[in-house]
């Protein structure tokens, strides 16, 4: 996507029409933490539809999802001592859906056993996890693409598991400089992607793309059906 609008590719149509249309404002989300759980078999029955929010350690993970549900603290409660290695869900909206906020990935100060660990975990949630519908993958929009990032998205693609980017921190860059670093990131992915998967451009400091992200997020719910054995 080129030129102005870089609000994701699955962004708000109104707006685009019509770049001077009023913004809706978000309400705050209900959000109350359900269990952080260390194996998929021990996250809540599968019963409602759920979305992982995932990205290496300070990507803005934590402050992201405060923003979205509109709470200065919600993410807090996976940051206590021990919850960070978990997989930690909060119900939405009286279990309209779940957000799961997941440990980050490649995180340096572990050691490489327990990365290992992590990594089984999170594979093991991504694959069987029955109602993910879909992943949200956070990079730092100022940052070239990464290996880590990329490698993790190839893995995504190859279980064939729907996901998004997210990129974090706009407002640490210019506009023009958003728009250079999006399409240097689509450009790197098209080497050997077909397409690229949809996007948004945010901040946890400004608000910028919440709407946009939340918009598709609630689009995706509808089509959701809760798997036989809940
Ligand atoms: N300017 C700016 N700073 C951010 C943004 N999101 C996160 N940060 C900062 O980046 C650092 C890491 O954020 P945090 O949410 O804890 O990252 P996490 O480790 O991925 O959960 C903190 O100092 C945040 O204040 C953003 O959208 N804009
Ligand atoms: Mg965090």
């Amino acid at each position: 996507m080129a030129g102005e609008d870089i609000r994701g590719a699955a962004g708000d149509t109104r707006n685009r029409l019509n770049p001077n249309a009023p913004k809706r404002i978000v309400p705050s989300l209900k959000a109350t933490f359900i269990k952080s759980s260390s194996r998929t078999e021990e996250c809540p029955p599968p019963k409602r539809p759920e979305f992982a929010f995932i990205g290496r350690s300070n990507v803005g993970k934590s402050s992201l999802i405060n923003k979205l549900v509109g709470h200065k603290d919600l993410a807090k409660v996976s940051q206590r001592p021990g919850k960070t290695q978990l997989i930690n869900h909060f119900s939405i909206q009286d279990d309209h859906w779940y957000l799961v906020d997941l440990p980050g990935y490649g995180y340096a100060k572990v050691s490489k056993v327990l990365r290992e660990v992590f990594s089984r975990m999170i594979s093991h949630y991504l694959r069987n996890r029955e109602n993910l519908v879909c992943t949200f993958v956070l990079v730092d929009v100022r940052h070239d693409p990464q290996a880590l990032d990329l490698a993790f998205m190839a893995q995504l693609a190859e279980w064939q598991l729907p996901f998004a980017i997210v990129f974090t921190k706009a407002d640490k860059l210019t506009k023009a400089a958003q728009v250079r670093a999006v399409e240097n990131y689509q450009r790197r992915l098209l080497e050997t992607w077909e397409e690229c998967p949809p996007y948004f451009l945010t901040s946890a400091e400004t608000g910028k793309g919440k709407e946009a992200l939340l918009d598709y997020l609630e689009g995706l719910i509808p089509v959701f059906v809760a798997p036989q054995s809940t």
